[in-house]
């Protein structure tokens, strides 16, 4: 048996020891300040109202909290743009708010986690501003700073220096006049790209880091880490990519994700800053291989302890990409994750469906339907979380909230949806066409205000939140959810505590099972000295049978957790299932 794992609270330290891997047998939480909870009326969350809320964190039976980003900031991508490492936003709070936040996660014997925002910083941090001062700043070299194409003046279209296409429309370059350069830009052009080939750079964030740790965090969420290695020429010069059909730019991600020195950049942070601090760490890597995957998670290299891989939640973008969306084949997605969790069975996964760029999966891979909403947001949790891995929650997945029905341009607040719109337009696109692409995917379906009960606002705010709530909060809340023993919130709940109360899903070994069934999801974990646990889930609105060839005994077995307390046993092999019905089985 894994130890329990919440500490004694009364001990006389609040700072919880880190013992090594620890997060092997966490659940992680992650909040996303601004949409959690406000504690004074602006209509924004903070940090007091996180404090206020931690407890339904800890009933929840979270071991971690991961913030999404609260650092000073011009709020140009909700604070993945930041202008001060070492601050809190005044409209979060204060630095001593955050300490407050560190010391309340940690009497209750969670852990907290930053996320480190360094491929690129604001254009507002100091560091930029020194940078783009002049050619001869002494920290010109910390941004990428390049002349026009050969041939063409500054400034004009098609002088861009590559004809990379930005991750938020455009081109990833932008033109300064005063100093004559352009500088680079993965995102937004209020987030230039750092250099990552000038020690100082890292040697600022190693520092910064390290400031961190003193103060008492418990890991950190790299953001785009994968992108931080640029392939340079011999004379510093970056190529174009292919063409992007449909648009002016080209695919540069050959050249910036999982570039050259991408795994030494990580294995030197390792060194310089955590190699003795039993964090956890957590390496955010679009596009990343599984290849890759293995060596930035392979312990012996020292360098993170998992990687968000982003292959499941492109399964379902269409020709058209993101904003195409279709229809999930389920035996993809099954394949996809079996890969992932035989292709790390030496290593370590990390377990998610939900965060505040992903659409709600209720929404998305589920049935929001009054019917079957609380059934699929279950079965889909269950199939998760009985992975080999570290789960990560987002706020709101705990109760089944689903996507925003935004229906309007003006209901949307987030920098990619806003720019991608007004990209097409400006290319003749038909706006309801381009709204209907945004409505199922925009990242604002992930950052309505958290829905705490049914007042008008939720109870997110006592003004006018900065966002809409979704007005399905007068039956999806965590008020009413907490009260009914049968909510989507009490079914999460006894997920964590299967994790922390049997080996056999922090370790055992998967096995896909029917890969290709197209309704049913189901796979056994084995450990030595365990019996076989088995998880069977319709993943579909209509009933489903299955015969699971010599599994009788794991069918007959003891239930660990089901969706429907009134399913149908199983005869021998077979088994049928009400829609969205899933059991995890022991036996
Ligand atoms: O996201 C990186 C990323 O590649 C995508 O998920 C991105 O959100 C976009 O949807 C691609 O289409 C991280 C953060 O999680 C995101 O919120 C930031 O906007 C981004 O980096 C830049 O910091």
């Amino acid at each position: 048996m894994t130890p329990p794992r919440h500490l004694d609270t009364t001990a006389s330290t609040p700072v919880p020891d880190r013992e090594p891997g620890w997060w092997r047998s966490a659940v992680v939480y992650q909040v996303y300040p601004r949409s959690f909870a406000d504690s004074d009326g602006d209509g924004m969350g903070d940090l007091q109202g996180i404090i206020d809320h931690l407890d339904h964190i800890a009933e929840l039976g979270a071991d971690v909290v991961w913030l999404s980003p609260i650092y000073r900031s011009p709020q140009d991508d909700n604070g993945y743009d930041i202008s001060d490492y070492q601050d809190v936003d005044p409209m979060f709070g204060t630095l001593e708010d955050l300490d407050r936040l560190i010391a309340a996660v940690h009497e209750r014997g969670m852990k907290l986690v930053m996320d480190l925002v360094v491929n690129h910083s604001s254009d507002e941090h100091p560091w930029f501003q020194e940078s783009r001062s002049g050619r001869d700043s002494a920290k010109r070299d910390w941004y990428v700073w390049r002349p026009p194409r050969p041939g063409h003046t500054g400034g004009e279209p098609g002088a861009e220096p590559t004809n990379w296409h930005s991750f938020f429309s455009g081109s990833t370059w932008e033109w300064d006049e005063a100093s004559g350069e352009y500088y680079l830009h993965l995102f937004s052009r209020k987030q230039p790209d750092l250099n990552w080939e000038n020690p100082e750079v890292r040697e600022a964030v190693h520092a910064m880091m390290r400031w961190w740790l003193d103060r008492g965090v418990d890991g950190f969420r790299m953001d785009v880490i994968n992108l931080i290695s640029k392939e340079f020429g011999p004379d510093g010069g970056l190529p174009d990519g292919a063409a992007k059909p449909g648009t002016r730019y080209g695919d540069g991600s050959p050249f910036y994700m999982n570039g050259p020195r991408n795994h030494e950049f990580l294995h030197e942070m390792h060194r310089e800053v955590y190699a003795d601090a039993a964090i956890l760490t957590v390496a955010e890597t679009p596009g990343v291989t599984l290849e890759h995957a293995r060596l930035f998670t392979d312990p012996a290299r020292r360098e993170v302890d998992m990687v968000f891989q982003f292959e499941h939640v492109g399964l379902d973008h269409g020709p058209g990409g993101k904003w195409d969306l279709s229809p999930l084949y389920l035996p993809d997605l099954k394949l996809n994750l079996a890969a992932w969790q035989e292709g790390l069975a030496d290593g370590w996964n990390s377990l998610y469906w939900n965060n505040h760029d992903q659409p709600r999966v209720v929404s998305r891979w589920g049935d929001d339907s009054p019917e079957h909403r609380v059934a699929s947001a279950k079965t889909l949790g269950t199939v998760l979380h009985m992975m080999r891995g570290t789960p990560y929650v987002y706020q709101g997945e705990e109760l089944g909230m689903t996507n925003a029905g935004f229906t309007s341009i003006e209901d949307y607040r987030d920098i990619e949806s806003l720019n991608h719109y007004r990209e097409q337009l400006e290319h003749g696109a038909d706006p309801a066409a381009v709204l209907a692409g945004i409505a199922p995917v925009s990242r604002d379906n992930a950052r309505t205000p958290m829905q705490w009960d049914d007042s008008p606002a939720a109870g997110f705010t006592t003004g006018t939140p900065w966002i809409a709530v979704n007005p399905n909060h007068t039956e999806v809340n965590a008020a009413a959810a907490r009260r009914d023993p049968g909510s989507v919130f009490h079914h999460y709940r006894r997920l964590h505590e299967l994790r922390h109360t049997h080996d056999v899903v922090v370790d055992g070994s998967f096995r896909l099972l029917l890969p290709e069934h197209e309704q049913v999801f189901a796979y056994t974990r084995t450990l030595a000295g365990s019996p076989t646990l088995l998880v069977v889930a319709n993943m579909s609105s209509q009933p489903a049978t299955v015969t699971l060839a010599g599994l009788a005994d794991q069918l007959a077995g003891e239930v660990l957790l089901t969706t429907h307390d009134d399913g149908a046993p199983a005869q021998g092999e077979e088994l049928t299932l009400a829609p969205w019905e899933s059991r995890v089985l022991l036996g």
